[in-house]
């Protein structure tokens, strides 16, 4: 008799709960609702999020028609949010542009221990592609540099912040940069507001390397940071149109400043993540001319456009096969317009070949 009292009374209690919620609906969807107690909880710092005013919002539409679409479009939009989540995705290689080709292999094979792994000449389009990395670019994220013809000076903007390279001994890369007469920005110490040795060293153009020191890594080539104006929006955004996961959060009040780690995996020592950083106050950056895309490996196309465009991304090259190579991709812009690629596996695969 108790028993049966007592689940009468849970049911009625969830009625309840279910009848208070009716009408509202969290703020970003659960999966925001979810970034959002990852944020809160995870937090390692004192963190404080600007967003959390919007979490409980009256809900727009009320008949039973528009709930029904409303549904049903929810459940077009998670199913192909949930496979960006499943698809084969890696990140391939960072795309920019330089001046002088050989001056910055040079610098990038003989001070930061790169391998140049290919090169190709594009004479009807007048420009040269490089790559370079620590491995073969089938498992390793490598940097695509593009030389245009003719063209020897570009503007890397106030966005684009750094890549994040992962070295033993920091002191002994920078004593290296130092004597090919390199240019060592910051000298090797604990980061600001933290414990990692770091240093900072700019390559020919002007594109700063963060040395971190850390022990042996499958992946050397560990970051590439970008500064985005709404934290929270950017981080939704590459969890849900990109399938990647919040790695790790930092909040620096003393430097005024937040960081998000995103990517593809579970450790963030062993992978390359794409580390975006929020600057208390700051939502407007320029993008100059010489920073391009990431890439990043799929297993649809298509399917990843629709994904990027049910998250709010704007999709600016229609999936499809690039003329002549054959290569199916597709590019979108994220909400502060860092451009990405989305490359087929099986067809990089056939051009790596
Ligand atoms: N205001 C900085 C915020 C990011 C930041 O400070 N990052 C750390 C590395 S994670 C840094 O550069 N620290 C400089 C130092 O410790 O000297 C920016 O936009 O670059």
């Amino acid at each position: 008799m108790v028993r049966i009292y007592l689940s009468i009374r849970i049911k009625i209690l969830l009625l309840f709960c279910l009848r208070l919620f009716k009408n509202y609906h969290f703020g970003l969807g659960l999966e925001s609702f979810k970034t959002w107690t990852y944020w809160v909880f995870a937090g390692t710092q004192s963190f404080s999020f600007p967003g959390v005013q919007r979490l409980l919002q009256p809900k727009a539409g009320s008949s039973n028609i528009e709930k029904a679409a409303a549904a049903q479009t929810m459940t077009i939009k998670d199913s192909v949010v949930e496979w960006a989540k499943s698809d084969n995705r890696r990140l391939l290689h960072v795309v920019y542009r330089v001046g002088d080709l050989d001056k910055t292999i040079k610098f990038y094979t003989e001070c930061l221990g790169m391998k140049l792994l290919r090169k190709r000449d594009i004479p009807e389009e007048k420009y040269t592609n490089a790559f370079l990395g620590y491995g073969p670019e089938d498992s390793h994220f490598v940097v695509e540099l593009t030389y245009n013809y003719g063209v020897d000076k570009y503007d890397i903007g106030t966005g684009f912040g750094h890549f994040g390279i992962a070295v033993e001994d920091v002191q002994k890369v920078v004593d290296i940069v130092k004597a090919k007469g390199g240019k060592v920005s910051r000298e090797p110490g604990p980061v600001k507001g933290g414990k990692s040795i770091i240093a900072f060293v700019e390559d020919p153009d002007g594109y700063k390397f963060e040395l971190i020191q850390r022990g042996p890594t499958p992946e050397p080539f560990c970051q590439v940071m970008l500064r985005v104006g709404d934290l929270e929006r950017a981080v939704t955004f590459y969890e849900k149109a990109f399938g990647m996961k919040l790695l790790r959060m930092r909040d620096n009040p003393e430097q005024k400043y937040t960081l998000a780690m995103v990517g593809y995996g579970e450790e963030e020592q062993k992978i390359t993540v794409l580390e975006l950083t929020y600057n208390y106050g700051v939502t407007e950056y320029t993008k100059g001319n010489g920073y391009a895309q990431i890439a990043v490996g799929t297993d649809d196309v298509y399917k990843t456009a629709a994904a990027v465009r049910e998250a709010g991304g704007t999709i600016v090259r229609e999936p499809g096969p690039l003329p002549i190579l054959n290569t199916k991709i597709t590019a979108c812009l994220d909400p502060d317009g860092w451009k990405s690629v989305f490359v087929d596996n099986v067809d990089l695969a056939k051009e790596l070949e």
